[in-house]
């Protein structure tokens, strides 16, 4: 047997033993972890993942050193449900209020209630986060020019530097470790989403100062002629530019690994970008850079983010050491609410790839997701087709570093380490899809259940459904698209599916 090869089952099998929770044979390996979540970011909008219209050469460079996955999910076709299952392994359909977030919504996570950051914490790791955050903050009522609390450092992220909500929603300034940061005490904060604050401009009322119109919603706050979601007044010194926004989240994210490698601690970074979500507007420098439009612009400034995580990985030479994965928190959106562009100027650019519909839809455009792990040394390059999904990273990572999670810890989170690194293609049993109805996959089978709510404007390439649809099911080995509902010809399978979803969701937890 080849050395190299021992070397990895030899650590896949201590990596088991550690899952188990058999006691502790050999020192586990504690490799940094970083986590490149992208937002709005579709299927087909990368090189590795097929766009030409667009060029990526930090992914493209990466994804040829990383296995690439082409059947990863996320849970949940919007943001803030996403977020809530990856960080704590627990199905956001389980969690009442788990929906899309206003930029004022109380903390989503119950301190106390294990996450990534809190078990790889208490197994030795020094836990960050940089970037969107759209879980909520505070216990209501939020006091924007104090100190907000409970947040990231009460689930447990021993540092942060946060976005609270997103780049369309007030408050427009960052928090750094639970205050606002560079906010003038004599110019306070205000923010409400439920009535405009007086004497304050709003995007309703002078579409003048704005330089994208509104196509849906966003026509309230107006802050550097963008015009968002909720109210807002003061905090002038403290709001972003949002040219500036991936120079500043990256600076910090490159930061934090600066000071947290070879220390002796490893370290968990979780950099969670704002593009490319709406509104776009990259950095000048790289307007103009693609070939589909500002919101493919945007997607040439998420590349340059890369790049410099992968320069701070290789200036502090800790490449063997850390396992990197990159993907995004739902799927493609094109309109999601100004318009700027980003329809117009597509130029044939598939921004979901071969899927079927993107952002919002229960088709795999929603939730198949870009998933891209790097470990030089451990994980050999290549492509997997097994299913994965980020509800198991909690576990994964735990089985990896070996810490043995509680029992309530990550519901849903099973250990698959093994298929993550590449190292086996089995492939998770089943998956929920979650959008405005729950959908699941096993195997090649893809089912939607008859009913739901219907589903609207917003939708593009095919993601609408009908209220009260009819069941569907593809065979997804033969027909990627989903185009040809074949429910009626494999009875035996819708039933088998039914009662699999049903029973998912009954029991509370999969683990
Ligand atoms: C929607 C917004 C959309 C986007 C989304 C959240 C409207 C009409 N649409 O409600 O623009 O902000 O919420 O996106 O207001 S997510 O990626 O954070 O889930
Ligand atoms: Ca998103």
């Amino acid at each position: 047997m080849e050395r190299r090869t021992f070397l990895r089952i030899a650590a896949s099998a201590s990596a088991s033993v550690f899952a188990s929770g058999a006691a502790a044979q050999a020192p586990a390996a504690k490799p940094n972890i970083i986590v490149i979540l992208a937002d709005d970011l579709g299927y087909g909008d990368t090189g590795p993942y097929g766009a030409t219209k667009v060029k990526t050469p930090n992914l493209d460079r990466l994804a040829s050193r990383s296995m690439r996955f082409t059947n990863a999910y996320c849970s949940s076709a919007t943001c803030t449900p996403t977020r809530y299952s990856l960080l704590t392994g627990r199905y956001a359909f389980r969690k009442e209020g788990s929906g899309v977030l206003p930029g004022d919504a109380p903390l989503l996570i119950t301190p106390g209630q294990p996450t990534i950051a809190s078990v790889l914490k208490g197994g030795g790791y020094a836990t960050g986060v940089v970037g969107k955050w759209h879980l909520g903050l505070g216990n209501g009522n939020v006091d924007w020019n104090g100190v907000i609390k409970p947040g990231p450092a009460e689930i447990g992220f021993d540092y942060s530097f946060l976005m609270p909500a997103t780049a369309d929603r007030t408050p427009c300034v960052y928090t750094e470790n639970d205050r606002v940061v560079g906010l003038d005490p004599k110019d306070p904060i205000t923010v409400r989403y439920d009535k405009p604050i007086p004497g304050e401009p709003t995007g309703a009322d002078n579409p003048g100062m704005l330089r994208w119109h509104p196509s849906h919603g966003h026509d309230m706050a107006i802050v550097n002629g963008i015009s968002r979601i909720g109210y807002m007044k003061g905090g002038h010194a403290a709001r972003w530019m949002d040219e500036g926004i991936a120079d500043t989240i990256t600076r910090k994210a490159t930061n934090f690994i600066d000071a947290h490698a070879n220390k002796e601690k490893p370290f968990f970074l979780y950099f969670a970008t704002a593009d490319i979500h709406v509104p776009r507007a990259p950095n000048p420098r790289f307007v103009g850079k693609s070939e589909c439009g500002i919101r493919c612009d945007a997607a040439v400034q998420l590349d340059w983010s890369v790049g410099q995580i992968l320069e701070a990985i290789d200036r502090n030479d800790i490449a063997a050491n850390t396992l990197l994965i990159f993907t995004s928190d739902n799927g493609a959106v094109i309109d999601d609410g100004y318009e700027d562009g980003a329809f117009e100027d597509l130029n044939g650019h598939l921004a979901s790839g071969p899927l079927r519909g993107g952002k919002y839809s229960i088709y795999e455009g929603g939730t198949r997701v870009p998933f891209i792990v790097n470990w030089p040394g451990r994980v050999k390059p290549g492509l997997s087709e097994a299913i994965v999904s980020q509800v198991d990273l909690l576990a994964s990572f735990a089985a990896l570093a070996g810490i043995s999670i509680p029992e309530e810890a990550g519901p849903d989170s099973l250990n698959h380490i093994q298929t993550i690194l590449g190292e086996s293609n089995e492939s998770r049993a089943h998956v929920v899809e979650h959008a405005n109805i729950l959908a699941i996959r096993q195997g090649r089978w893809k089912y939607i259940p008859a009913g739901g709510r219907g589903s609207g404007a917003l939708y593009w390439n095919g993601g609408t459904r009908p209220a009260n649809g009819a069941q569907e099911l593809y065979d997804l080995e033969r027909d990627l698209g989903e185009r040809n509902n074949v429910a009626a010809l494999h009875p035996e399978v819708t039933e088998r599916l039914t009662a699999m979803l049903d029973k998912v969701v009954k029991d509370g937890r999969t683990r």
